[in-house]
């Protein structure tokens, strides 16, 4: 079998440079690296559609010598499971909010989710593509993982309750609400005097369905593609933390993988992910007037009270103890004094 292909893999080679033309060797032969990549939200999320482009475009410029392969929406388990798979090999790759279960193994990596830290994209981008997201990634690659540059845009994140509107920090009081399963979410909520669950985004819908939980947080993105919209009435813009996804990748699997691909590979991804953070910024933009005709009633938040709330529970000091005095100091250069 092998040989057929060889065989049939120089011929090709030969009739291509024969008459001169680029070699069209894509379908020709089973790809020498396939790779599995598992995400954690639905399909039209824009985080899948440029997965897929980048699929296509990583194809395009091997030759077909990588393959890789979207399971999107949490098809190979939830986001606990997807990252024991990422640790074990069994999953070659896997976009992760540093936030949420990458902060189980690292919580130094949760720091850039600090409540109302960043107040819009530029302040964001220019701390995450410049010396905070190199600091972080220092340190996930310290913890045994291979990391591509560019961070994904999850988005600023909003909370949506069945109940009622949030417009002050004491509208959060006794909320039962789902935040993903991370030790800096839960403070915040907690801080805030809501009633926080940690639950993986794979069971969000049918708890808010349930009403294990009456509300959770997200950007319009993702309220939009996991239609959340069908059990919540109210959308708060409360934007009270950024979230985004590490492309991460096992390192046994990339020591595989020779330099040359390896620099394709991380270009494509980081090229996607620049185009995905795009389409996210176009979709939260827009994204309002689509889900208000879906019946979600919105409302705007100071963030003020919120913040000074959090100052007084002692939330700011706390974090700034647990993350270290210099990654602190990191995230206040970009943030200016919090707390
Ligand atoms: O779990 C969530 O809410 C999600 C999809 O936004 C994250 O990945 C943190």
């Amino acid at each position: 079998m092998t040989t057929t292909l060889s065989r049939r893999r120089f011929a090709a080679l030969g009739a291509a440079s024969a008459i001169g033309a680029a070699v069209p060797l894509r379908h020709a032969h089973a790809a020498e690296f396939t790779l599995k990549w598992g995400t954690n939200v639905p399909e039209s999320h824009p985080l899948n559609i440029h997965a897929r482009k980048a699929a296509e475009a990583l194809k395009e410029a091997t030759g077909g010598r990588m393959d890789l392969q979207l399971f999107a929406n949490n098809q190979l388990g939830g986001d606990a499971d997807m990252f024991s798979q990422l640790r074990s090999g069994a999953l070659e790759c896997f976009t992760l909010s540093g936030v949420n279960v990458l902060s189980t193994l690292l919580p130094s990596a949760a720091i850039y989710g600090v409540g109302f830290a960043f107040k819009d994209y530029p302040t964001l981008w220019s701390a995450l593509d410049g010396r905070l997201g190199a600091h972080l990634r220092g340190q996930i690659t310290k913890a045994g993982f291979v990391v591509m540059d560019r961070i994904w845009d999850n988005g600023f994140r909003q909370v949506t309750t069945s109940t009622r509107p949030i417009v002050q920090p004491a509208d959060l009081k006794g909320l039962k609400i789902r935040v993903p399963v991370s030790a800096l979410w839960t403070s915040l909520f907690k801080s805030l005097g809501a009633a926080p669950t940690g639950i993986n985004f794979a069971e969000v819908y049918s708890s808010l369905q349930t009403k294990i939980v009456d509300g959770q947080e997200n950007p319009p993105a993702i309220i939009s593609a996991a239609k959340l919209y069908e059990v919540q009435k109210y959308c708060s813009l409360t934007n009270h933390m950024w979230d985004g996804w590490w492309f991460l990748m096992n390192r046994r699997v990339w020591a595989q993988i020779p330099p040359d691909l390896q620099e394709t590979f991380a270009r494509v991804i980081n090229a996607a992910a620049m185009a995905e953070r795009e389409e996210v910024a176009r979709q939260n933009a827009t994204l309002k007037a689509d889900l208000a005709a879906k019946g979600l009633i919105f409302n705007d938040v100071d963030p003020a009270p919120f913040r000074e709330a959090l100052t007084e529970a002692g939330f700011y000091k706390e974090w700034k103890g647990k993350f270290g005095a210099e990654s602190w100091a990191i995230l206040e250069e970009a943030t200016g004094t919090l707390g």
